[in-house]
Order: structure tokens, then sequence, then C-alpha cells
């Protein structure tokens, strides 16, 4: 049976109204949102990726896919007042923008999980979509998160929360990852989905072993070695927020998945060098498949 989101925080209860202040949307009164659920109630996927030029393109995408009659210009950034995020709704999905990196990518988060419970939305899927490096992937792959690693190459996230180190499980449901690549994938696409452990990391340079950042203490025989050591666990890709984004899914209790396309197979090299045209093409491959899932999950 289909059940609407609650978070585990007491707190909340206790709270008249809510401020989504990063998104700047207002919830006047949480004991009857029933406006609220008018505009947010039949949410069932919430995508989430780096960009707003992005998050428009698959809110298009997702659009047509559908066949949800509404012009482009019906499509607007509910969250452009609060100039930090952006936020779009296509029949059933939104599409919010995250910035780079798990601290921004969480504020959005919290205030979209409070969304949907204020929202009442019924067993809302969470789906980030974006790019990162491969490792030992043909550039243009997609991969599927299993398990999140951080860059200690531990399964897990922490936090620092009043003054303590706080570790928690970066997990994504294996029923939901398994249905993503069953149902995202056809067999006309020229490029491959996997399933494959994620490396998340704060540093797009250093913490990802690179030797072309703006300071590297490591040498080249270093990186590789980091980076075949990480393969062996099964990692395939690297990224900037999938441990954050897993553990606090997992712990509000949503469905939850990582779909990254890879701009690089780093065992060649460091520096993305593609072309924007090739970028594009890639990036629209996540799209593809989550809009195959969606449209399974809604059928
Ligand atoms: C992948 O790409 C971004 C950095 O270029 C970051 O958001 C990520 O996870
Ligand atoms: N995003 C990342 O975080 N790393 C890469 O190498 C490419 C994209």
């Amino acid at each position: 049976m289909a059940k609407s989101v609650e978070l585990k925080n007491p707190h909340l209860n206790a709270m008249n109204s809510d401020y989504l202040y990063h998104l700047n949307i207002n919830v006047p009164n949480t004991k009857d949102t029933s406006d609220f659920q008018k505009q947010f109630g039949d949410v069932r996927v919430v995508c989430a990726g780096g960009t707003k030029s992005r998050m428009y393109e698959l809110a298009l995408h997702l659009r047509d896919l559908l066949k949800i009659k509404k012009k482009d210009s019906d499509i607007v950034d509910l969250s452009e007042s609060g100039h930090r995020y952006a936020l779009f709704k296509v029949g059933p999905i939104l599409c919010a923008s995250h910035g780079v990196g798990s601290s921004t990518f969480s504020v959005v988060l919290h205030e979209l999980l409070k969304l949907v419970k204020y929202a009442k939305c019924e067993d809302p899927v969470f789906i980030r979509v974006g790019t990162c490096g491969g490792i030992g992937v043909p550039p243009g792959t997609v991969v599927v998160t299993k398990n999140a690693y951080n860059g200690l190459l531990r399964n897990e996230h922490e936090i620092f929360i009043l003054g303590e180190r706080v570790v928690r499980p970066a997990r994504f449901p294996e029923n939901v990852i398994k249905d993503i690549v069953a149902y995202g994938a056809s067999a006309d696409d020229d490029f491959q989905i996997i399933s494959g452990n994620t490396m998340s990391t704060d540093c797009f340079y250093e913490g990802q072993g690179r030797i072309d950042g703006a300071i590297c203490e490591y040498d080249e025989n270093a990186k590789m070695s980091f980076l075949k050591r990480c393969h062996g666990l099964g990692i395939r890709n690297i990224e900037m927020e999938a441990t954050m984004f897993a553990s606090v899914t997992y712990h509000a209790g949503v469905k939850a998945a990582d779909i990254c396309v890879t701009l690089i197979n780093r065992l060649n090299g460091d520096q993305v060098e593609i072309t924007m045209e090739t970028k594009k093409t890639y990036e629209s491959r996540p799209f593809l498949v989550v809009g195959r899932y969606v449209k399974k999950l809604l059928e």
C-alpha cells in the first residue's frame, strides 16, 4: 500500500508553519496542508541534478515522453524568487537543481523532503541525475549507484552534528536499482547502463585523486594505485553527492537512486576534455534512463 512520508524529526510536529527558505516556498499551516496538497500532492518522483538548465531540459523531456499537456512557457521555475535553486513541476514529477557537492545538495534535499511530507505525496522516489568520472568504463556509460563510498573508501556518510562525528549508512534500495537498470535500458541504445559502486568526494581535484588541481602532494603512481584500489572495490564512478544523498534518503525512509553518466575514464587521465556537444549527448543519457523508468513506474 502506498504510504506518505514520515520524517524522523519530532520537532516538525510542534511547528505550526514552515518556510522552505532556499526554495522560497511557504507552508503557512502545517496542521492543514490541503492547499499545499493541491499544488504538490500528486508528486511521485523528485529528480535532482546540478544545474537549472539541465533540470529544465529534463522537465521538457519528461513532459514530452509522458505526453503531459503543457507548453514550454508553462514550465516555470517555482523557486526563482529564492535565487538559490530551481524547481520545475511537470505533472507528477519535480525537477530541482542542487548545485555542486553534498553541502549544497543537502540543503535543498532537506527542503524537498519536507515538501513531499507536507504535501502528503505517496511513496515518492528521489532520483539524482548527474555526471561523474568513470573508473575502467568507457566515457558515456550510465552508472546506477549500488553502494556509495566516501573518500576514505568506506560505505558510509559522515556529518558533524553538535560537535560530534555522526556516521550513517550510505545505501540505495536494491529494488529501485534493479528496476532502473531493467526498465531504463533499450536495445537501440548506443551506450551501456551498469550498476556499480560510487565514490563520492567533497573535492573534485585532490579528493578524486587528480593531479591537475591547484594543489597536489602525490605523484601519478600514487594516484593510479588509489584508482585501482577503488576499482577493486567495485567502484565504477566518482562524483560528489552520492554518500550524502544515499544516507539522508535512507534515514528519511524514502526510495532513492543516483544515475550518472561518465564524462571521462579516470584510468586514462584527469582533464575532462570532451566537446560541449558530446557532453550534451552524454548528459541526455540519464534523462532517457530516468524517463523510461518513470514511465513504467507511473503505468
Ligand atoms: C559531478 O559533477 C559535478 C562536478 O563537476 C558534481 O556535482 C558531481 O557530482
Ligand atoms: N564530476 C565529477 O565529480 N568528477 C568527474 O571526474 C567528472 C564529473
